[in-house]
């Protein structure tokens, strides 16, 4: 399996300042030591984030979700194109746990995103590989601050509406939008409703041709359905149509992010939900590296067999059993 991609230059190489400049190769390196699964790779990646770390956070950060085929890749191209016609310098990258191999999953997609990926001004990168601790989102979130400290404004993280990864992916944007089909009667779509719960928006796409009509009953019916969505005290969630071949309400897509973040920003609810990403992004590592340090150890896991008979036997509480593992870290 190939976890990593193989780096042939000394990893000391990385320019911030060029990074910084908007040089793309300088970008695709810092990214490429932090995609890196080799212990001392880890290390340096993280000395580099934390160079770049007073330069983030200046980017809008949208998720896009949605069923295989739904469109996303589609409606990314075209999104991506309008953003830069607007002056914005666009960041696409993809999460898919389901593909094992590093840059497997946007094969695909680069072919539906062929414009998008010619122009200077957007980048576009596949997915890591999973596996790695902090899951299949850790790289991405890290990748997504190098990104704007390249001078990316727009963020799109997009994540396949059907899997675990979805949870994982969730405490990482600013903005979660789940694009549809027009197809008013089946009511979710094989979308788990949790997720539908999280969303800032439903976008149903392929709202063109013969499908324009059952588009727009659709988007009756989801709105109907609002009460069941979540509302804040700055952001109630919107149902929009759009047609991502045609290019058709790219523009109101945009326009409803917008009018997000300004609310979100004025408000104070983008720094607030910000910081508690990060704290949960740190609590979520915290567990992670204690889970591998009792892995890890000797002793802890010629204990744990002992105690878990013990524990059958009704010798010793959980509770007991569980401090004395503890004890051996
Ligand atoms: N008519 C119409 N077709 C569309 C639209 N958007 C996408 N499609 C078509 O739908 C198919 C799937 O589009 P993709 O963009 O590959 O969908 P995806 O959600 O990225 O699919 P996966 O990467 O497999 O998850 C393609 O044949 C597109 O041409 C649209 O707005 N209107
Ligand atoms: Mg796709």
């Amino acid at each position: 399996m190939c976890s990593t991609r193989s780096i042939s230059w000394p990893v000391t190489d990385i320019d911030l300042s060029a990074l910084r400049s908007g040089n793309r190769r300088a970008l695709a390196k810092a990214i490429t030591l932090v995609e890196s699964r080799l212990e001392r790779h880890r290390e340096q990646a993280q000395n580099v984030l934390e160079q770049a770390l007073p330069f983030t956070g200046g980017s809008i950060r949208i998720r896009i979700t949605g069923i295989p085929g739904v469109g996303k890749s589609t409606f990314i191209e075209a999104f991506g194109l309008y953003l830069i016609e607007q002056g914005h310098k666009v960041a696409v990258l993809a999460v898919d746990p389901s593909s094992p191999i590093a840059g497997g999953s946007i094969l695909g997609d680069k072919t539906r995103m062929e414009e998008l990926s010619r122009r200077s001004e957007a980048y576009i990168r596949p997915s890591p590989a999973s596996g790695a601790l902090g899951g299949v989102a850790q790289k991405t979130r890290e990748t997504m601050l190098l990104c704007e400290a390249a001078g990316y404004d727009v963020v799109l993280v997009e994540t396949v509406g059907v899997g675990q990864s979805e949870y994982q992916v969730a405490g990482m944007v600013d903005f979660f939008m789940v694009l549809m089909l027009p197809n008013a009667g089946d009511e979710l779509q094989g979308i788990k409703k949790g997720i539908m719960e999280l969303a800032d928006a439903l976008v149903i796409n392929k709202a063109d041709g013969e499908s324009l009509n059952l588009a727009r009953q659709t988007k009756q019916q989801y709105t109907a359905a609002m009460t069941l969505l979540r509302h804040t005290l700055h952001w109630s969630p919107q149902v929009l149509t759009c047609s991502s071949t045609e290019g058709t309400n790219i523009d109101s897509v945009w326009a409803m992010i917008k009018e997000f973040e300004v609310a979100a920003r004025d408000s104070g609810a983008l720094e607030k939900n910000r910081a508690g990403q990060a704290k949960d992004w740190l609590h979520q590592l915290v567990d992670e590296m204690l889970q591998l340090k009792l892995l890890h150890n000797t002793k802890a896991s010629e204990l744990l067999p002992q105690l878990e008979a013990q524990v059958l036997a009704r010798q010793i509480t959980p509770y007991s059993a569980a401090r004395l593992i503890l004890d051996c870290l």
